[in-house]
């Protein structure tokens, strides 16, 4: 009799556990899509970029600017490192080889020195204009997205650029500074995504020894654009993107589900100071949200900042 009961009281309240598993997506399918607004909490906040103002004295731009343009972040816990790019434009209209040689530097987190430097006056007989960096699976190698729509990788052993991708095998075309800006790999699905500046698009691609397929692709809303992307362990991509050219109040991160569909928007506050927010990432732990300002030092602020992350929630 007992264990009657105790197999009909169990039954019931599977029953009503499966029909509520059931209509928690059929609520989110039925009612429109819930997507926070939030702003960045930036009070407490560290900056790095004295790794790179050491490069710019040790040649990078060639003395035609004074500047590191930092344009992409990739973090290495191994060496407790942050690696950056110089994706300075020519400062002489047309002279596109005016900046040569430009850099990836890898620089320490504990005292923002330079550990080591991988510069460029040209890929694989082109010029190059990198904006984007990040890590796949190996931290061997490191996958540099440029703004002529290639990705490189780059063999941090060696330094040699060991394979490439050229994104117009794919149909992307675009002005020569307005391609690739934003790179990111997810271990999750096994894809890379690549930010175009000029479309506005999103891709998602694999990249393999044969060469470049897209598999998908979004947009965030009109007018922004992206400018770094970091796929989180969390299951999301976090977008820092612009809009008008960066000014205070037109600097986002829009975390999307994989598929490009909104959760978020945290405005970046003007109070931060940044110029152009230009690369993002995530600690391995979560505990820090690294975003890059590729005209921070150009307006008293920095090239690089490193801010506790929390958690967005609706406000
Ligand atoms: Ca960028």
């Amino acid at each position: 009799m007992s264990v009657q009961l105790t197999e009909s009281v169990t039954w019931t309240f599977a029953a009503i556990a499966f029909t509520a598993i059931l209509a928690v997506p059929a609520l989110v399918v039925g009612s429109s899509v819930v997507v926070t607004e939030t702003t960045l909490d930036a009070e407490d906040y560290e900056t790095y970029g004295k790794a790179l103002a050491e490069q710019v004295i040790a040649g990078d731009g060639a003395g035609v600017d004074s500047t590191f343009r930092n344009s992409g972040i990739a973090l290495d816990p191994d060496s407790n490192a942050y690696f950056a790019v110089n994706g300075v434009h020519p400062v002489r209209r047309g002279d596109y080889a005016s900046y040569y040689p430009k850099s990836i530097v890898k620089a320490s987190l504990a005292d923002d020195s330079i550990i080591k430097v991988y510069s460029f006056s040209e890929v694989n007989g082109r010029d190059v204009d990198m904006e984007a960096l990040a890590f796949a699976a190996d931290r061997s190698k490191l996958y540099v997205g440029d703004e002529y729509n290639f990705i490189y990788e780059l063999d941090l052993a060696s330094g040699k650029i060991t394979n490439e991708w050229d994104l117009a095998d794919i149909g992307v075309r675009t002005n020569v500074d307005k391609g690739i800006e934003a790179l990111t790999y997810s271990a999750a699905t096994g894809y890379f995504y690549a930010g175009i500046q000029g479309t506005g698009e999103i891709l998602t691609l694999e990249l393999t020894e044969s060469g470049v397929s897209k598999i998908d692709s979004f947009s965030l809303e009109s007018g922004w654009a992206p400018s770094g992307l970091f796929a989180h362990e969390d299951g999301h991509l976090y977008i820092v993107s612009m809009r008008s050219g960066g000014t205070a109040g037109n600097q986002m991160i829009f975390k999307v589900d994989m598929d490009g569909t909104l959760k978020s928007r945290i405005a970046i506050p003007s109070s931060l100071g940044m110029t152009r927010p230009d690369g993002i990432a995530f600690d391995e732990d979560g505990t820090y949200v690294y975003i890059v300002d590729s005209q921070g030092p150009l307006y008293e602020g920095h090239s690089l900042y490193r801010i506790p992350w929390k958690e967005p929630s609706s406000e």
